[in-house]
């Protein structure tokens, strides 16, 4: 059997210098000779991508559920072609996956310094938010860049979009550190790299990680939480 390539994931806060070092990985795969595909989630180019996108620009108010499952189905919409990819030997590097699906779902349901006015639904918990994305392709690698919020406001602070707030990232990089505590018995799958070093810095540490990798793998594509 030949070797499939492997499935990256990047996850990482806002201002944790996440585009940077995809482009930076995408470089020096291509110039060892690979082939690599980059993709991202939201795809906002699809008819789901684009509802989402309409809710992120606060363009339109979903329900947190509904916006949770719209995610995961996003994600649906692109399996087939990550496995496909991965199968004629491509390296997939992906910028968010179902790692933030479950963050930014439950951090939204986490108690806020403000009130927050009552729902008649239940909040969103952790078995809740990973059940959706179940039997997904399962990154090979998950590389987490974490960095404190103080550092990301020092960077310039943070974008317009729904999500792009002090309060919820902070809650967001808490769950976050709760996935990577349950992923962390998985060997090397899910590697937590220091943000807020410098980009080159990084990147090295990155591609200590990658390089390993590129040979392909006799495995096939896994599958999430399996
Ligand atoms: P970008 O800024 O990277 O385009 O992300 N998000 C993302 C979720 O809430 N759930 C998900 O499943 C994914 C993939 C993170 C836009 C925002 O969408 C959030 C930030």
């Amino acid at each position: 059997m030949t070797k499939r390539a492997p499935f990256i994931v990047i996850e990482g806060l806002d201002r944790s210098g996440k585009t940077t070092q995809i482009e930076t990985i995408r470089q020096r795969i291509q110039n060892s000779g690979r082939d690599v595909v980059c993709i991202k989630f939201p795809d906002r180019a699809t008819p789901i991508g684009q509802m989402i996108d309409s809710y992120l620009r606060s363009q339109s108010d979903l329900d947190d559920h509904v916006v949770h499952l719209l995610f995961s189905a996003n994600r649906w919409e692109l399996a087939s072609t990550i496995i496909s990819y991965l199968n004629q030997g491509k390296i997939v590097l992906c910028d968010r996956y179902a790692f933030s699906g479950i963050a930014f779902s439950v951090a939204k349901s986490l108690p806020t310094e403000v009130e927050s006015p009552p729902s008649d639904l239940p909040p969103i918990t952790l078995p809740w938010a990973r059940a959706p994305d179940a039997s997904l392709p399962a990154p090979d690698l998950t590389l987490f860049l974490d960095i404190a919020p103080q550092v990301a406001r020092v960077r310039g602070g943070y974008g317009e979009e729904r999500y792009e707030k002090e309060d919820l990232q902070r809650r967001v990089r808490s769950v976050f550190g709760e996935i990577g505590r349950e992923m962390s018995g998985e060997d090397r799958k899910w590697v937590v790299v220091d943000a807020g070093l410098s980009l080159s810095a990084v990147s090295q540490e990155i591609w200590g990680y990658v390089e390993p990798l590129l040979d392909g793998l006799d495995s096939s594509v896994g599958r999430l939480w399996t």
